[in-house]
C-alpha cells in the first residue's frame, strides 16, 4: 500500500487534481489512460473543503471556490491485485495553524510525496511552502501544473522551471525521481487537455503501482 502526500502552495491545484483523479476512476477512464488499470474508489473524502464566501467562481460557473482547510483524502484500490492505496492533500495555507499542522502530518506518514507545483507563477513563493516540510522522503517526486495558462514558448518555460526546482531541493539533498507536466483542471481553451489530464491519472498510478 503506498500513502501519497500531494503538498505545494496554495492553489496550485492539489485539490483539483485530486478531484480530476476520482472521475478518471468513477467513470472508467483510468483504464484508458498509458499504463491505465482498472481500478475503484473506496473512499473520497473531501470534507476538509470549505467554501470561500463571495469567491471569484462562485457566480460565474455556479461552482464556488474552495480552500482546503483539512487534508483531503481519497483511497482506491487496484482491482486486478486488490491493492489499497491512499492520496492526502493537505491544504497550502501554511499561516493558518490547522492548516499546517495537516501539512506536517501527512508528511510523516507519507511513503511517496509529490511536490506540486504551478507553471504560471514566481517559483519563490512557492518554494516558500516547503520549508516548513520537515519530514521528506530522499526521493520524492514533482507534478508541475496549470500546464494550459502558458502562451508562448512552453517547453522552454517548463525547462528552466524543471531545472530550478531540481536544484532547490537538490540543494536540501532530496532527489527529485521524476517530473510530471499536468492539467488539473477540465479548460475547454486548451487543445492537450485531455493529455495533460490523463498526466494526473498517469502520474498516480505510475507512482502507486511502481513502489
Ligand atoms: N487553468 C487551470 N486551472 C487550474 C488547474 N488546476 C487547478 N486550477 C484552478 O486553480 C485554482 C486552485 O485550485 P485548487 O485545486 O483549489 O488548488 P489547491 O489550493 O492547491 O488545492 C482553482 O480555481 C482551480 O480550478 C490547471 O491545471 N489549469
Ligand atoms: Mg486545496
Amino acid at each position: 500500500m503506498v500513502n501519497i502526500g500531494l503538498l505545494g502552495d496554495v492553489s496550485v491545484g492539489k485539490t483539483s487534481i485530486l478531484r480530476l483523479f476520482v472521475r478518471y476512476l468513477k467513470k472508467g477512464d483510468i483504464e484508458n489512460v498509458e499504463g491505465g488499470a482498472k481500478c475503484s474508489v473506496v473512499k473520497a473524502d473531501f470534507s476538509g473543503e470549505a467554501t470561500v464566501p463571495g469567491g471569484e467562481k462562485e457566480d460565474a460557473l455556479n461552482q464556488k471556490e474552495t480552500k482546503t482547510i483539512h487534508p483531503n483524502r481519497i483511497v482506491f484500490r487496484e482491482d486486478n491485485s486488490n491493492k489499497a492505496h491512499t492520496i492526502f492533500a493537505p491544504g497550502g495555507d501554511r499561516a493558518r495553524a490547522v492548516v499546517k499542522m495537516g501539512i506536517i502530518t501527512i508528511s510523516r506518514i507519507a511513503t511517496q510525496i509529490i511536490a506540486v507545483f504551478s507553471l504560471d507563477r514566481d517559483l519563490d513563493s512557492q518554494f516558500e511552502f516547503f520549508n516548513d516540510v520537515r519530514f521528506f522522503p530522499e526521493k520524492i517526486y514533482v507534478c508541475i501544473n496549470k500546464v494550459d495558462l502558458i502562451e508562448g514558448d512552453r517547453e522552454k518555460k517548463i525547462e528552466e522551471m524543471e531545472k530550478q526546482i531540481k536544484d532547490f531541493f537538490e540543494t536540501r539533498k532530496i532527489a527529485v525521481s521524476e517530473v510530471f507536466i499536468t492539467c488539473g483542471e477540465t479548460v475547454d481553451n486548451f487543445d492537450e487537455v485531455e493529455k495533460f489530464n490523463n498526466r494526473v491519472a498517469e502520474m498516480i498510478l505510475e507512482i502507486t503501482t511502481k513502489s
